[in-house]
């Protein structure tokens, strides 16, 4: 069927919107009409290749929208569901098979190769192929062919054009404080970076209970928000040492930090504004190849590190869990979201990036 997709040319360039062919879904695959996908940082990562998804490519992976057609052995879902589209897993490997569908072994494979594993794709402009399938789903486009592993059925009446971010970046965040951390009331806990991801985190340190919850970002207008949402203190991070104002405020430093910026050196301070035995997450996607230092007599006082990779979440419990909280004004994430029409595309990640003016940009298709 044909379809309109905004597409990745070259690395670093703009996205480029045109018709395209889509395949009808194969037996275990769901054909989704998409009514609006949010801008995740990893749909610019790629752009910029620092993940090796090969171009031309059709990015994002905050889809939501209704299901049209479903395969021969799709159960869970049936045309007419409204769905969230998340990353995609095998669901048959023992890290599937636990739980723990984020540490899948086949994540990168699934999500970043821009094919299915048997190297076919979905996926045509003018007869060419166009790589696909990322995040098991390529949701800038009108139309996506997901898995039904990646289709979290949401209820009638949810209102659909909000949650799609919730696949990706607002449970990375989310799930780095409420599945990870697990910060027990009156717990206190440092956000290195607040954006969507870092917001998100902030949202549910709070709704967990953290009584010292500490911003730290460079960009003004997102700290206020972050105190809106909740953060008992900011840290303006172009005039402060964040380190040194955090061990300042708490004496001996915080139970919890989380660094969303995969900046090295934040990553580091973020560990060092820990106290003795505090447990730092790292959820920010590096460039391939990057590395960091720590000093070993820091670490060797208790101190934990641990990565978090969407938010260790198992998309089809924790995404309705986060609508319930959201239902119930305890996870207000829509207050970071700003609506663009699809084709303003290219001016959604100018808003993102360079002004920062948007927090999480959501296409409407
Ligand atoms: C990504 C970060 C890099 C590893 C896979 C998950 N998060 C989503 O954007
Ligand atoms: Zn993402």
């Amino acid at each position: 069927m044909q379809a309109y997709a905004a597409i990745i040319e070259n690395q670093g360039g703009q996205f480029v919107l045109d018709n395209v062919d889509i395949e009808e879904p194969r037996d275990d695959e769901v054909l989704v009409k998409i009514v609006a996908a949010g801008m995740c940082h990893t749909d610019l990562t790629v752009r910029d290749q620092y993940y090796p998804t090969p171009l031309p490519a059709v990015l994002g992976h905050e889809g939501s929208g209704i299901v049209e057609n479903i395969g021969r052995s799709v159960t869970t879902v049936k045309p007419g569901d409204k769905v969230v589209l998340s990353f995609s897993y095998c669901g048959t490997c023992p890290s599937c098979m636990k739980g723990h569908q984020a540490y899948c072994p086949s994540l990168f494979p699934l999500n970043f190769m821009g094919r299915r594993l048997d190297g076919s794709t979905p996926i045509r402009r003018n007869g060419e192929e166009v790589n696909a399938c990322f995040f098991g789903q390529s949701s800038f486009a009108t139309y996506s062919i997901a898995t039904e592993n990646n289709c979290v059925k949401v209820a009638d009446s949810a209102p659909i054009e909000l949650l799609g971010p919730l696949g990706c970046g607002i449970q990375t965040g989310a799930g780095a404080v409420l599945n990870a951390l697990q910060p027990a009331p009156g717990s206190s806990i440092a956000i290195f970076g607040v954006g969507s991801v870092g917001l998100s985190a902030l949202m549910a340190a709070k709704a967990s209970g953290c009584l010292r919850i500490i911003a730290v970002d460079r960009n003004l207008t997102r700290l206020e928000l972050a105190r809106e949402l909740g953060a008992t203190d900011i840290i303006d991070a172009n005039t402060t040492n964040a380190q040194e104002a955090i061990i300042a405020l708490t004496g001996s430093g915080v139970d919890y930090a989380i660094d969303t910026t995969a900046i090295p050196q934040v990553l580091r301070s973020a560990v060092d504004s820990t106290h003795t035995m505090g447990e730092t997450a790292v959820v920010g996607g590096a460039k391939l190849g990057t590395e960091f230092s720590l000093d070993m007599n820091n670490m060797l006082f208790g101190r934990k590190l641990r990565g978090v990779v969407e938010g260790s979440s198992t998309p089809q419990v924790f995404i309705p869990e986060l609508i319930a909280m959201h239902e119930a004004g305890l996870f207000p994430f829509e207050r970071l979201c700003t609506f663009y029409d699809f084709d303003q595309i290219n001016q959604a990640v100018e808003d993102t990036e360079v002004s920062g003016n948007a927090i999480k940009a959501i296409l409407k298709m």
